[in-house]
């Protein structure tokens, strides 16, 4: 029986990959990689290092461990500019009724994602409070589709991997929920997300929590 949501943030909650987007595409231009949509698919659900690293082989260039820090920050100081403009009306279609509907009918709620800017994230669109417990890219080293995040949450609900559902944006995610043990809820593409247990282009499709469940 399903006690737990556990939830990614990116893709999911908030459409961020597009700031991602622009911040390693700025980053892009000026080391001369291409750097399109199909590859920022790539880097959903995975940490901000490892990103770099994938960006830094597409485009055949090796750099020290120093030049590589000045480039994590500066993308995330480009990322963070579009963060900062952020506010409620970002939060993605059924959402914020989701959380809402999840804790009157007695679920519990973690955020599971990989972003070191989750905090300030949900701080700015107001949904701090909807979650019991959050571990994100500060608490978790493991890049997705490592379970780690997911059974951190997990543990941090007091409950066991098969009484939790993640909702994921990307297929390093669902892999992630899988290999914990737990059910997936993809949300987006059905191509990319084939293997979740189901695919949900929008939380409006599924604005009761206790029905969802019942169709897994
Ligand atoms: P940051 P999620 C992930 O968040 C993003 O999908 C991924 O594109 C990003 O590189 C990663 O967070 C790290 O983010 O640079 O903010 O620490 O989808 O796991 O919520
Ligand atoms: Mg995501």
């Amino acid at each position: 029986m399903i006690r737990g949501f556990l939830f990614d943030l990116d893709g999911v909650i908030v459409d961020t990959a597009k700031f991602h987007f622009i911040a390693w595409q700025r980053m892009a231009a000026v080391l001369h990689i291409h750097f399109g949509q199909k590859e920022n698919e790539q880097l959903k659900g995975i940490s901000r290092e490892e990103s770099l690293d994938r960006i830094l082989h597409w485009g055949g260039i090796t750099l020290q461990q120093e030049e590589k820090q000045h480039w994590m920050d500066q993308k995330n100081a480009w990322y963070l500019e579009c963060v900062a403009k952020m506010g409620p009306e970002e939060i993605l279609p059924g959402v914020a009724s989701f959380l809402r509907e999840a804790r009157k009918q007695g679920f519990s709620i973690a955020l599971g994602s990989a972003s070191k800017n989750a905090v300030p994230i949900l701080e700015q669109t107001g949904l701090l409070s909807a979650f019991d417990q959050i571990v994100d890219g500060t608490v978790v080293t493991t890049s997705k589709p490592d379970p780690h995040v997911f059974l951190e949450g997990a543990r941090r609900l007091g409950l066991a991997p098969e009484q939790c559902l993640v909702f994921e944006d990307a297929e390093a995610g669902i892999e992630a929920a899988h290999n914990g043990g737990m059910r997936s809820i993809g949300v987006g593409d059905p191509n990319v997300l084939h293997r979740a247990h189901r695919v949900i282009q929008s939380f409006k499709e599924i604005p009761d929590p206790s029905a969802l469940i019942h169709t897994l």
